[in-house]
């Protein structure tokens, strides 16, 4: 497949906020409601504006989704906030071509980082300014803010990776980050 990119233009990144702009970055937002079903406190969850933002991911795709040989990079904003005992998380995800690895690297704030394979099997890396996290083929993997201020952080991923949600949805991680006497804990 063509692995040329459509626009020989650079983008830019601001090492201090994190925020990516240039000719062809794209912006996704993430709503609360977007997340039903995800938080195990669903009567908190339902009480809560549905409009509220959770997270925006800022991203760059030089070449088109799900040519092989290419790679994304792209920067997700996670607000600080809980719903219940449960902190602000992304939704997660398998990569759809399962064998496809992806690399975070943290900008601001702090969180977990939760990793899971297809048994089940769940564990977390701390994610703090500076942290890089190398995510294996096969591996899902979901973002926690457990800060008070936004968590910002880098990916790059193979440009044919694209997303399983689905399967997030149905049996989610094996394991959350629950606030335990003001605490982060892996339960
Ligand atoms: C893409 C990469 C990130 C996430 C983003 C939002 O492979 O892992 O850009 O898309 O952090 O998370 P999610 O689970 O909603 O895609
Ligand atoms: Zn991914």
């Amino acid at each position: 497949m063509n692995t040329t990119p459509t626009s020989s233009a650079a983008t830019f990144f601001d090492l201090k906020s994190g925020l990516i702009t240039g000719d062809g970055v794209e912006e996704s937002v993430k709503l609360l409601s977007q997340l039903e079903g995800l938080f195990h406190d669903e009567a908190a969850w339902r009480k809560m504006d549905p409009e509220t933002v959770v997270y925006r991911v800022r991203f760059w795709r030089p070449v088109p989704d799900g040519t092989k040989g290419g790679l994304f990079w792209g920067a997700t904003y996670l607000e600080p906030g809980k719903v219940g005992d449960e902190y602000f998380m992304t939704h997660g995800h398998f990569h759809a071509i399962r064998d496809r690895a992806e690399y975070y690297a943290t900008v601001s704030g702090t969180g977990a980082l939760l990793l899971m394979n297809e048994g089940g099997q769940t564990w977390s890396q701390t994610m703090t300014v500076g942290t890089v996290h190398y995510i294996p083929g096969g591996i899902a993997h979901r973002v926690v803010n457990t800060g008070n201020e936004p968590l910002v952080f880098l990916a790059s991923w193979p440009s044919d990776a694209g997303h399983d949600y689905a399967s997030i949805r149905t049996a989610g991680f094996g394991k959350r980050i629950l606030e335990r006497d003001g605490m982060p804990c892996l339960i």
